[in-house]
């Protein structure tokens, strides 16, 4: 794939981004008409589905091969398949709760798949004009100004930031709260925006050092990801190693010691079913 035609892709999604943010940002005050997902605290607004749509005509209209790994058109059932096809990995409003609830820390995520690697991660939070950027090779960008993350090595001087999640099953919820009653004794303090993407952004703008989450999907973190190592970050499966996409798993943080460090603490869980 020639730079060109990445430089290409970049162009149409931030055109077809901003316009998205509009919507969403014209709504963001509105009564929302919700549905729910898998849980009663995992919801949907037709904003979410408005928004996916446009992202996904737009790319479509020009590019009629390219793949697709949406949320919204997940939560139908359809399993997420990564090839070597370019394929958009699309979060429409992360951190819908928020949005529902116009507490202004929600964000559209897109990221750019190609032969499986990463090369365009966006967040953006249009209400609070929060733009965060990022393509393989290039940087991290808050607003088109260069972002490092922190550095922060020691878990006692780090902000940690972690999400209860959308769901309320037992057993999650038991190593959730477990783990933050571990956590919070020794960290510096601890953090929840209610947005996966605006959780590792703040990572990667150096603001956060470190986020982990058990329950999340590929469409919270693919475009954090390429974000937070492009800002100079580190990214680790929560059990230590590589991030496995589909596992619904992951540690975003500002060092490998920290990400170690925190390792060590963490009582694991494995969310099913998996993204695949
Ligand atoms: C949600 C995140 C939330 C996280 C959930 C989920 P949604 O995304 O924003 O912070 O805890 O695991 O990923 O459903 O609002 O797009």
């Amino acid at each position: 794939m020639s730079n060109s035609e990445v430089n290409d892709y970049y162009e149409l999604i931030s055109q077809l981004i901003d316009e998205a943010g509009k919507i969403i940002e014209s709504r963001n005050s509105e009564r929302k008409l919700i549905e729910q997902k898998s849980s009663d605290i995992d919801l949907v607004t037709e904003t979410d589905q408005q928004v996916e749509k446009l992202l996904i005509d737009g790319i479509k209209a020009k590019y009629p091969n390219h793949k697709f790994i949406g949320e919204e058109d997940s939560s139908s059932g359809k399993k997420a398949e990564l090839t070597d096809d370019p394929t958009w990995i699309i979060d429409p409003v992360d951190g819908t709760m928020n949005f529902v609830h116009s507490f202004p820390h929600s964000a559209i995520s897109v990221a750019c798949v190609i032969e499986k690697k990463a090369e365009i991660g966006i967040i953006y939070n249009p209400v609070l004009g929060q733009k965060f950027t990022a393509r393989r090779g290039q940087g991290a960008f808050y607003n088109g100004q260069p972002i490092k993350v922190s550095g922060e090595k020691n878990l006692s001087s780090a902000l940690l930031v972690t999400e209860f999640g959308t769901s309320r099953e037992e057993e999650k919820t038991k190593v959730v709260l477990e783990n933050i009653t571990k956590l919070v004794k020794i960290a510096h303090g601890f953090r929840s925006l209610g947005s996966a993407a605006l959780n590792i952004a703040s990572v990667a703008l150096g603001g956060a050092d470190l986020y982990y989450e058990y329950g999340i999907h590929i469409w919270d973190f693919m475009a954090g990801m390429l974000i937070v190592n492009e800002a100079g970050g580190y990214c680790c499966d929560p059990a230590g190693g590589e991030v496995d996409l589909m596992s619904r798993r992951i540690i975003c943080a500002s060092s490998k010691e920290l990400a170690d460090e925190v390792v060590s603490h963490l009582t694991q869980f494995y969310p099913m079913p998996r993204d695949d």
